[in-house]
């Protein structure tokens, strides 16, 4: 691959001054696709010959290179040069390249990777593919061109290629290596031991298609090295059997935006799923704070016993308006007391109980939800649910047909589906064997809330109710919302 004598650089000395394009032996048809102006090439018409590319960083050489290649030295040609911190090649470049009677488009780009803003990197990206879908006879080879001394950065900027150009476009490199010393321009086996075993692996990979850009500070057109690194490439430039193509590149293209697509979906699907679970999440609270909300009007859990008279224990979701339940009268003795008023059932609405645990002489135990305004015998007389308090408070629980005092284990709080208020015309209940009273909300003084009562007790007499709805029964309401309105306005 190496040209070895003089007489074979001599030769290709020749050959490089007769292949490479220049104004005197261009024919007129190849003018317009040739040595390109600086004008914007995104107008240019699709290359008639198979791209030479070369690609890399912002001010690594690549025009440099470019007029090597074109047998001009390589700060004098037709491709500008300068040392600049800004970019100089601003638009792809053209100009035809021929290798032993075969012609190339010879692509000088824009730098690609190193441009620190988005925008400029992307608008750099952009022109590159635009002169890719130019290159209808396919891109012969990619010259990536990369600084000697950035060669730690060469895995990153491969990722980026294999990222443009896809993993096909790894077959069709040759890297160019820039801001080499003299001794390692002159030897390639110099060169070669100042590889980390990272580069070494990675050209192993690319089947070593790598040269040396002379730098045009030492070198000129007169140096033999030049020349032999100049054939190298070409050499490799030949070597390849078939081009990139632009399906090549296009198929890359589709596939990363639809990964691209795919990736602004799932992340959209992220999102919604966080705003799903956050609204839920709040709603949750919303509901428990309602059902907290609501809680004072609330009595009974729909899965609460009862005993009915003969014994028969239902839940009193099933109880009905004449259904006659166990309760406790005047005389302190369990009886049976009919219901004469379901005051409010829900089936669905949640509520939050406070679920009452103790213990049975016998060891077993017990327990009864209900919400914590309801009054229940605590204690020697009626109280508030919420005011028991466990290993102290006392309630009666029915056991073996009597009522005993037990001591409550333990109070929690739970939040349940559906709740149901009854009364009995003694206006006491044994709900799940604990005594307790019909009534909620409003002080607990049993006998004065029993005589408000007395009206619709006497009315129901006569008139049995059939009311069964979610909401407060009228006359409660009308009861409740007064001794609201009179205790507000102390
Ligand atoms: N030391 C050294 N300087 C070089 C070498 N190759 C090119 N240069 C100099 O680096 C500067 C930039 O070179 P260019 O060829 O314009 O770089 P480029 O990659 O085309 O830059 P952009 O068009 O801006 O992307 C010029 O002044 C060159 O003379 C090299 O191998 N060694
Ligand atoms: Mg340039």
């Amino acid at each position: 691959m190496v040209a070895k004598n003089q007489e074979e650089i001599e030769i290709i000395k020749q050959e490089l001054l007769r292949s490479t394009y220049s104004e005197e032996n261009s024919n007129s048809e190849e003018q317009d696709i040739g040595k390109s102006s600086s004008s914007d090439s995104e107008e240019i018409n699709s290359f008639r010959f198979p791209a030479i590319l070369l690609i890399g960083n912002t001010g690594v050489g690549k025009s440099t290179l470019g007029n090597w290649l074109l047998g001009y030295h390589g700060d004098d040609g037709p491709f500008e040069t300068k040392a600049s911190c800004d970019p100089v090649t601003l638009v792809p470049q053209t100009a035809l390249l021929e290798i032993n009677d075969r012609k190339y488009n010879l692509i000088d780009t824009p730098g690609l990777f190193d441009v620190k803003d988005d925008a400029r990197s992307d608008i750099a990206l952009t022109k590159l593919a635009n002169t890719i879908n130019h290159c209808s006879y396919g891109i012969q080879t990619i010259i990536f061109v990369v600084k000697k001394s950035f060669g730690k950065e060469i895995d990153r900027q491969i990722q980026a290629i294999k990222g443009f150009l896809g993993e096909k476009a790894l077959d069709h490199i040759l890297i160019a290596f820039t801001h080499v010393n003299m001794d390692q321009t002159m030897d390639r086996t110099v060169m070669k031991k100042s590889f980390n075993s990272k580069m070494v692996n990675f050209l192993n990979k690319i089947d070593n298609r790598w040269i040396v850009s002379p730098n045009p500070d030492l070198f000129t057109l007169e140096d033999d090295i030049v020349y032999t690194n100049v054939y190298e490439a070409k050499d490799i430039i030949e070597s390849f059997p078939e081009a990139y193509t632009t399906d090549m590149f296009n198929r890359v293209r589709r596939a990363r935006e639809e990964a691209e697509e795919a990736a602004r979906i799932k992340a959209q699907e992220e999102r919604l799923r966080a705003c799903e679970e956050e609204i839920s999440r709040l709603r949750n609270i919303a509901g428990i704070r309602a059902a907290r909300n609501e809680a004072e009007n609330q009595c009974f859990s729909l899965d609460t016993i009862v005993t009915l008279e003969g014994g028969k224990k239902i839940e009193m979701s099933e109880v009905r308006v004449g259904d006659k339940v166990a309760c406790v009268g005047s005389n302190n003795k369990v009886e049976y007391s009919e219901v004469y008023l379901i005051a409010h059932v829900d089936k669905d609405k949640q509520a939050e109980f406070l679920k009452v645990d103790y213990t049975k002489p016998d060891g077993t135990t017990g327990c009864l939800n209900l919400t914590s305004e309801h009054h229940l015998f605590v204690n020697d007389s009626f109280d508030y649910a919420r005011n028991i308090r466990p290993n102290d408070s006392q309630i009666q629980i029915l056991y073996k047909d009597e009522l005993i005092p037990v001591r409550v284990t333990n109070v929690s709080k739970e939040i349940r589906k559906g709740y149901i208020g009854i009364f009995t015309r003694t206006g006491t209940i044994i709900a799940d064997d604990v005594l307790c009273s019909c009534y909620s909300s409003c002080p607990p003084y049993q006998n004065i809330i029993h005589y408000i009562m007395a009206p619709i007790r006497f009315t129901t007499l006569f008139q049995k109710s059939n009311y069964y709805d979610s909401e407060i029964h009228p006359y409660l309401k009308f009861l409740y919302n007064n001794y609201k309105t009179i205790t507000g306005a102390f």
